[in-house]
């Protein structure tokens, strides 16, 4: 069996930014099934025909860090009172400090008929390479009908992501001339289109100039691709369904906490992610055990701009552990962005935190704009290939100050 000082579990942005950061440290190892890494930002723009997938997509062996072991296997068990873990293939890696980085799994499995109906005309999700490529597809050939878009009853990662979707058709539609035979239906489990009050009046201006007819406390729960019936659960008035006859359906799914975290000492046991200090990152439970990104019961939308802030602080944090101090530098302060895409080449560039809108720049931007736009195609990748995965990129804070700065003299 294998020992490292620093186990980081999970090969994704926030696996590999902690790796970057602390590969120095001689003794890192990175636990990833996956062969390929995804610019998961880019399946929107994916989705609308914007960008190529192959744009977005690298072998992971090209991004392991120097000085770092790649494990290519998955976790099965944590052993954290033991600091093991076992591995699928029946191996163990003991560690002086971990680092959980294991994102969030996609449910669509919750949804009765969904992982079938994905697999027939007319379905797809931007949430996985080959469905986003899928949408834009069925968006160039979507004749006449209901264009549908759903949000799920559970944690999700960048919720942004299932209204851009929307939008985007939209504009593809109207671009192709077929607008007028759509009717186009945004199904949301929630009660509201976003979450900060900033964005909700921008959003429910667009979803109205749009035409869009937006249902809120709507939860998909059954697809039948056959007939091409979508079925909702009434939230708010317990045991009535309601069907939708659909051209094109866009599922949002369901998201859990990864199997192995649920199921382990680890978990917050009521929601199963990651249980942490909201500010310190550290485990509740073990002292040697940080985390980074979507696995994590904090407050904050599971984003990769979150990821970036949470990289500066167990960056700091877990360098103050490994050194024997107990006082730790510093605190995330849930910090958020998504990046919402309004139309093929507008954006509102959300900025928040828990507390309400927290934005870099110094324009209004909760106004869709088409600079912000280009942020999106070209700027954010860039950050995120060349910055946050290299451990360089700490998020929008100082920018953000210096704006300030800039303003008040
Ligand atoms: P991930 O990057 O998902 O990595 C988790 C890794 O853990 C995976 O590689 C997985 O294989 C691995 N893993 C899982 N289980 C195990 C196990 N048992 N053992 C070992 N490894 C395991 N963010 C933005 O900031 N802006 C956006 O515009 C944006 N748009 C998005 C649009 C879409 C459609 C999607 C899907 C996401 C979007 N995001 C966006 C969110 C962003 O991609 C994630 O928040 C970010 O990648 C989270 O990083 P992470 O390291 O927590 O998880
Ligand atoms: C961000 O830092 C980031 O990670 C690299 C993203 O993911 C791709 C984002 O979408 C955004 C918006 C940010 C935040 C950065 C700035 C400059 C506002």
């Amino acid at each position: 069996s294998q020992h490292f000082k620093l186990l980081i579990v999970g090969g994704g942005s926030g696996g590999l930014g902690t790796a970057s950061k602390f590969a120095k440290c001689g003794s890192v190892g990175i636990i990833e099934p996956r062969e390929k890494h995804f610019y998961q930002p880019g399946f929107t723009l994916v989705g609308g025909g914007l960008m190529s997938l192959e744009a977005n997509v690298k072998n992971e062996a090209d991004l392991i860090p120097k000085n770092t072991t790649w494990v290519r296997d998955k976790v099965k068990k944590f052993e954290p009172k033991e600091n093991k873990v076992i591995l699928r293939s029946g191996g163990e890696i003991s560690y002086d400090y971990m680092v959980v980085a294991m994102g969030i799994d996609l449910r669509f499995d919750l949804i009765k008929g969904a992982l079938e109906a994905l697999e027939t005309p007319g379905v797809c999700s931007n949430y996985h390479p080959k469905y986003a490529q899928k949408h834009f597809q069925e968006a160039m050939k979507f004749q006449k009908g209901t264009a549908l878009f759903t949000f799920p009853n559970t944690p999700i990662k960048c919720a942004g992501a299932p209204q851009k979707a929307c939008y985007i058709t939209d504009s593809l539609l109207r671009q192709r001339g077929v607008r007028q035979n759509a009717k186009i239906i945004y199904a949301t489990s929630l009660p509201r289109l976003f979450g900060i009050e900033k964005y909700l009046k921008s959003l429910e201006k667009i979803a109205k100039e749009k035409d869009i007819d937006v249902r809120t406390r709507w939860n998909l729960v059954e697809v039948k691709a056959k007939e091409k019936i979508a079925v909702f659960e009434m939230l708010d008035e317990p045991g009535k369904l309601e069907e939708v006859q659909y051209s094109l359906l866009h599922i949002g799914p369901p998201c859990s906490a990864p199997e192995a975290l649920r199921n382990s000492e680890l978990a917050d046991e009521k929601t199963g992610f990651l249980d942490v200090n909201p500010k310190t990152l550290q485990s509740t439970k073990f002292e040697n055990v940080f985390g980074v990104g979507d696995c994590m019961n904090t407050a904050n939308a599971k984003t990769a701009a979150a990821v970036s802030s949470h990289l500066k602080t167990v960056g700091m944090n877990l360098k103050d552990a490994m050194e024997g101090r107990s006082c730790f530098s510093a605190e995330y302060d849930g910090y958020a962005s998504c990046p919402l895409v309004v139309s093929t080449n507008r954006v509102i560039l959300a900025e928040f935190n828990p507390q309400g809108a927290c934005e870099t720049f110094p324009f209004d931007q909760s106004k869709p704009t088409y600079i912000a736009y280009l942020m999106k195609r070209y700027f954010m990748p860039f950050l995120y290939w060349n910055g946050l995965i290299k451990g360089l990129w700490n998020g929008p804070a100082t920018i953000r100050k210096c704006f300030s700065c800039v303003k008040k003299s």
